[in-house]
């Protein structure tokens, strides 16, 4: 018999889907709603085996609770500002949005090819005015909150970009982008005050625990990288302020023997002795060259100069020297340090290879660290630490050292954290642009939100080609960049950098929700309605930048009474990679598996099958290890049994074979666990025995014409619609049902239909009942004996006597025989 045609199938339902808007949110009150995200698209090209994963993913999610009778939102939309659209459009001549907008086009149309229940009517693009305009409305309002500021400062550059680059696209010294070596430079530059936010950030992870993966909670809050300590001001001779550094012990302060401080800040310049000068500055230059991972890796040696200048221990007046080393980040703490040898380890490396003093204050029984070269870094008694000494807690010591900081006012107990203020401006043309108006007399002037937006003006090819400040600084732009100030009418100039497209993600959740209202970035009764977002799926390489932006954005929308919630996303799920080959795919290796051609030879359906029976979705795929022909070929083996079928559609289950019925409805009820665990591979295992539980009924069984079999495909239909939804629908057709399948509902299974092929084991312990479990009909003896042993009041009764002999009469009884 003829199997069913997927390239036909594919364009008769996606059509059918589009036509009849299958997977549109009601948003009526009709059903309970649910709203499934998954990571937006940024378009570049066509959609990728990467894409493929993700998206089939969340579609299992989406189309799963569709069944379940939930009103489910699954929007669909573009990350459409961005480097490379700047970068083809130099390259072709044109415009970057053409090329954004003909990717876009390219992708939709995979999308709709590639089956995934969106709805399309929330469809939107970063880089539309209608959208843009909000952006810049949200900058406004987080600047009138003093969340958006402007300062000088030393920005990380690439040559080859021509660009400023936030930490977080530097990838060991390099640009994320590019690879060219990332130097330095100072800026005026736009930053959106997250570091407000970092306890908050910490704080309420408390509520997406659980529903979350642990290592993009640890990422996060490593990122944010909170420590409790002290701040001690220390003097230092020639220098009239006192040097604050921060420490996370301040109960070792009696064994800081020398200061650190970080060579390229303004302090080290400050208190250098004439004499050492030269020295320090050739170390500087040396030093700029390194990157920040370099300089605090354990594994860095460590180098520095003596400043040749003396500070004083502030607890006992101790001189002790002052030194410049890069191991001493200048950005964090205060970027000066107490440097404790006996108890920190990177100190003790450093004062070994000078020849600076190391002096013990902790007890802690192991190796004295002059000795072993090794700092302690545990709980012990104080010594060496004057009235601290003999103490043997660590808190109290603590805590004493803070009260004597306090009362004599050269201190105080702090928190610091690790995270920095996010740097927004991008000297770019093809982003939201920046909506404030520099005027001489009136200072920073935002432009008025009725004036929104702040439109690009129309520059292409080579006006955007790196010049060293932004196309919008550039001659080009003059026209649209000279404007008179709002405030005062005075001659005055628009802000010439674009936003980190960061930003555009960062909200682009909540405007779903009404992607074209027009009186604010947002309907809040919808937001109201649809958030928070109950799954999202996506990469965990969005473990920090995007995922806790988009945590940032909600919780000061929250703040300014937009919305009433202040997590965004519920439940975060990461799907693993598609590698190929046992690495990465990539262009070098010749090792990149093409979605289209795997569509073209396989479908649809076997493809997004395959993605999703590879493995558990949180891991890779090596495509080398998969076969979409051998799941084409399942496939169709399912259409088959459904072409199969002659049993009327109002036949009634109830009277159909009971062997395939418990088949069926054991498989409904652990496929239905499987789904809500997010173990979707070993649901596609299920479908299969099903398919062949069915296939034997319909041989050398029941007959096609037993409604039983009619009951096993048309949950097998549901059940493929998933990850399969083309031969579904097909299937679902040719057993007589009304499409679409999206719209039937998810059964659940018969209690009597499972429970009935378990019986009960009787087990005797020495010939009395000890206990009575439930077992498959065809348990074997090993299973029966481990079964039993394992039943706690069986164990008791056996205790620690030995198993001489098993009498077995199964599966109604088994008789342990002890002595
Ligand atoms: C004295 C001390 C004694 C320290 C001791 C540690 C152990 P975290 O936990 O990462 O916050 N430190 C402070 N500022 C620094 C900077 N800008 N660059 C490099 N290191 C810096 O680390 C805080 C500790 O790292 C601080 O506590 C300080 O060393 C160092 F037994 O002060 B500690
Ligand atoms: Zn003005």
């Amino acid at each position: 018999r003829a199997g069913y045609d997927a390239a036909a199938a594919q364009e008769k339902w996606s059509r059918y889907w589009s036509e009849h808007g299958t997977f549109a949110a009601l948003d009526d009150g009709s059903k309970e709603r649910r709203y499934m995200l998954d990571m937006f698209a940024y378009p570049s090209g066509d959609l990728h085996m990467g894409h493929a994963e993700a998206f089939a993913i969340g579609d299992v999610v989406a189309r799963y609770w569709r069944l379940k009778g939930y009103d489910v939102m699954h929007p669909v939309g573009w990350d459409s500002f961005g480097l490379p659209a700047e970068n083809a459009a130099i390259n072709h001549g044109t415009h970057p949005a053409e090329w954004t907008y003909a990717n876009i086009d390219t992708q939709a149309a995979s999308f709709r090819r590639y089956g995934i229940s969106f709805d399309w009517s929330k469809r939107l693009h970063t880089s539309d005015e209608e959208y843009y305009r909000w952006t810049q409305w949200l900058f406004l309002r987080f600047k009138e909150r003093g969340l958006a500021y402007r300062k000088d400062s030393w920005a990380n550059w690439c040559p080859h970009d021509q660009t400023v680059l936030a930490n977080e696209q530097v990838k060991e010294g390099r640009c994320e982008r590019c690879g060219a070596v990332v130097t330095k430079r100072q800026l005026n530059q736009w930053y959106f005050r997250i570091t407000d936010y970092a306890q908050r950030l910490l704080d309420d992870m408390g509520e997406i625990e659980g529903h979350w993966p642990e290592r993009v909670l640890a990422m996060q809050r490593n990122w944010i990288g909170r420590s409790e300590g002290a701040y001690v001001d220390f003097r230092i001779d020639g220098h009239d302020e006192p040097v604050r550094v921060f420490t996370t012990r301040p109960d070792t302060l009696y064994g800081a023997t020398f200061m650190v401080v970080a060579p390229d800040s303004a302090l080290a310049d400050e208190v250098v002795s004439d004499e050492r000068r030269p020295a320090f500055e050739e170390y500087l230059e040396a030093v700029k060259k390194k990157t920040e991972i370099e300089r605090q890796s354990t594994e860095h040696v460590k180098t520095g100069v003596d400043l040749g200048v003396m500070a004083t221990n502030p607890v006992n007046g101790a001189k002790i020297p002052v030194w410049a080393a890069d191991y001493v980040l200048s950005d964090y703490g205060t970027g000066a340090i107490m440097a404790v040898p006996a108890h920190d380890q990177r100190d003790l490396d450093f004062a070994n290879k000078y020849g600076i003093e190391v002096i013990p204050v902790i007890d802690t029984g192991e190796a004295d660290p002059r000795e072993s070269g090794i700092a302690t870094t545990g709980d012990g008694a104080y010594q060496n630490s004057g009235d601290l000494d003999g103490l043997a807690n660590k808190a109290e010591g603590i805590s004493r050292i803070c009260r004597f900081l306090d009362d004599n006012h050269i201190g105080e107990a702090t928190i610091t954290y690790r995270l920095r203020d996010w740097l927004l401006s991008r000297q770019r043309f093809w982003g939201c642009p920046i909506p404030v108006i520099h005027c001489a007399a009136c200072g920073d002037v935002p432009v008025p939100d009725d004036q929104l937006p702040v439109r690009l003006p129309d520059l292409r090819g080579a006006d955007l080609a790196p010049k060293g400040v932004s196309p919008l600084a550039g001659e080009e732009a003059r026209a649209w960049r000279e404007v008179s100030c709002p405030k005062c009418g005075g001659p005055a100039e628009r802000d010439t950098d674009t936003m980190d497209t960061f930003v555009d993600s960062s909200w682009y959740f909540i405007r779903y929700c009404s992607p074209h209202y027009s009186d604010g970035p947002f309907d809040p009764e919808a937001v109201r309605r649809w958030m928070p977002v109950a799954q999202y799926v996506g990469g965990v390489e969005h473990a920090t930048m995007h995922l806790l932006y988009s945590r940032f954005f909600t919780k000061v929308l929250h703040d300014m009474g937009m919305i009433d919630f202040d997590e965004p996303f519920s439940a975060l799920m990461n799907q693993g990679q598609v590698i190929n080959q046992g690495r990465a795919m990539s262009k070098s290796l010749g090792n990149g598996v093409d979605l289209g051609k795997q569509i073209d030879a396989f479908g649809v359906d076997a493809v997004r099958t395959t993605v999703i029976f590879a493995g558990p979705p949180e891991e890779d795929i090596d495509w080398a290890d998969v076969s979409p022909a051998s799941i084409l070929k399942f496939l169709q083996r399912a259409y088959r049994v459904a072409a199969d079928v002659t049993a009327p559609s109002d036949a009634d289950p109830a009277a159909g074979d009971l062997t395939l019925r418990r088949a069926t409805h054991h498989a409904v009820a652990e496929i239905t666990d499987l789904l809500e665990s997010g173990r979707f591979n070993v649901v596609v295992a299920r479908i299969m025995e099903l398919v062949n539980a069915t296939r034997k009924a319909i041989d050398s069984g029941c007959g096609p014409a037993d409604p039983a079999v009619r009951e096993a495909v048309s949950f097998t239909a549901q059940a493929l619609s998933m990850f399969a939804p083309y031969v579904a629908e097909e299937m679902w057709a040719a057993i007589g049902n009304e499409p679409s399948v999206a719209n039937s509902s998810w059964p659940t299974a018969d209690p009597a239909l499972l429970v009935a092929d378990e019986v009960t084991m009787v087990v005797q312990v020495a010939g009395k009942v000890r206990g009575k479990i439930q077992v498959p009909p065809d348990i074997a003896e090993a299973d029966a004996v481990a079964a039993a042993t394992a039943d706690p009041n069986v164990k008791r009764h056996i205790g620690d006597k030995q198993i001489v002999k098993v009498i077995a009469r199964l599966p109604k009884m088994i008789s342990i025989v002890v002595k």
